[in-house]
């Protein structure tokens, strides 16, 4: 595999190395090595991403924006072939593309502090913001529906009907609760038909790790721009908020480490809305905690039904691991449901701090 990546950069395959890098669940990566240079080598899924090169004409089309109005950010590019291309197919491996690693950046897996928590949302709202000249319709549509909770709702409930009939019996007490929170779903309907929210360019994958830091703690910029497209910032938020605000992940399966950290509901607040406030809606921003509530549910939906599916969609590394991951985010959003009113009157607060008095 080395060696016919290295060709493709013109790379002499004895100069290089790859070792595997990251946890993500979709795409699988690596760090290649080359003299003194470090890149990140991925191969796209593309059983998930069924037309790998609307990434790559996504990416050109925001590196274009960037240059011309913001040639300062740091957009993270791919490298270009020896053929001029910035994604390549090889049979043996598949879709593949590379990334120069950025030289005194760093990332981070946990969110150790809030004020790694501010910066990471202050970076997706940058990102958003300043694309808000940015033609959406510019934008292919890499995983069509990807947070259409209504759909993901539906592909749960024909689980229910054509998935694993163990499974579905083992599983009753999850598939209950889900149930009872459909509104969850409901509101989700309503705001797709409400003209106060708006479609931007959103990140849709707003884990810290795809936030580039420097050494003291600044955000550089965002990365992994592979689900950039049009859609409402509950997604981001919802995100953040899913994956900041408790100290364990979706991976934990001892839910007593599970815990609604309010500090860093505030610092994602704090966050984004510094340099979101001018762009969102009033309305929109009183969503905030509706975005922790909808992300956390689509997810635990989308663990679920693939959990019913036997696993086809995210693998699992031990009988049960996505009925576990499930029910990791279900015990999240019970806390959450639980804090809700409190941390809405954290966001009132924002709001009416910003509101002049007249
Ligand atoms: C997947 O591959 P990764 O870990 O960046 C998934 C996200 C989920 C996440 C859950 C394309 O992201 O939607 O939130 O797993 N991405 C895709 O960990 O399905
Ligand atoms: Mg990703």
């Amino acid at each position: 595999m080395l060696e016919s990546i290295a060709k493709q950069y013109g790379f002499p395959e004895n100069e290089c190395t790859l070792q595997p890098f990251g946890n993500g669940l979709i795409n699988n990566t690596w760090i290649l090595n080359y003299r003194d240079d470090q890149f990140i080598f991925q191969k796209i899924n593309d059983s998930v991403f069924t037309s790998p090169s609307t990434i790559a004409e996504n990416l050109h089309q925001l590196h274009i924006f960037f240059k011309a109005h913001f040639p300062d950010y740091l957009f993270v590019n791919p490298v270009a072939t020896v053929n001029n291309d910035e994604m390549f197919f090889l049979q043996e491996i598949g879709y593949c593309r590379l990334f120069k690693f950025v030289k005194g950046s760093v990332t981070f897996d946990t969110v150790a502090n809030t004020d790694i928590a501010f910066e990471g949302a202050r970076q997706f709202g940058k990102f958003t913001k300043l694309l808000s000249a940015f033609d959406i319709n510019k934008l292919q549509i890499t995983l069509p529906d990807f947070h259409n909770l209504t759909l993901r709702y539906q592909q749960f409930e024909e689980a229910l009907q054509k998935g694993n009939k163990d499974r579905i019996k083992e599983s009753e007490a999850s598939i209950l609760y889900i149930i009872a929170k459909k509104n969850i779903v409901d509101i989700f309907n309503q705001i797709q038909n409400n003209p106060s929210f708006k479609k931007r360019v959103t990140h849709h994958d707003t884990k810290i790790s795809n936030v580039l830091f420097d050494t003291n703690g600044n955000g550089l910029c965002v990365i992994d721009l592979d689900t950039v497209m049009p859609g409402y910032f509950i997604s981001d938020v919802g995100d953040m908020i899913r994956t900041y605000v408790s100290p364990v992940s979706e991976e934990e399966n001892d839910f007593s480490k599970i815990n609604i950290r309010e500090d860093y509901f505030q610092a994602i607040v704090d966050g984004y809305l510094c340099e979101m406030k001018n762009e969102l809606s009033d309305e929109e921003k009183n969503y905030f905690v509706y975005a922790g509530k909808f992300m956390i549910y689509m997810q635990a939906i989308r663990f679920l039904a693939d959990y019913l599916n036997n696993d086809v969609y995210y693998g699992s590394k031990y009988p049960g691991h996505n009925l576990i991951r499930c029910n990791n985010q279900l015990e999240l959003l019970q806390q959450l449901l639980a804090k809700e009113e409190l941390l809405q009157s954290k966001v009132s607060m924002f709001i009416a701090q910003e509101t002049p008095v007249s």
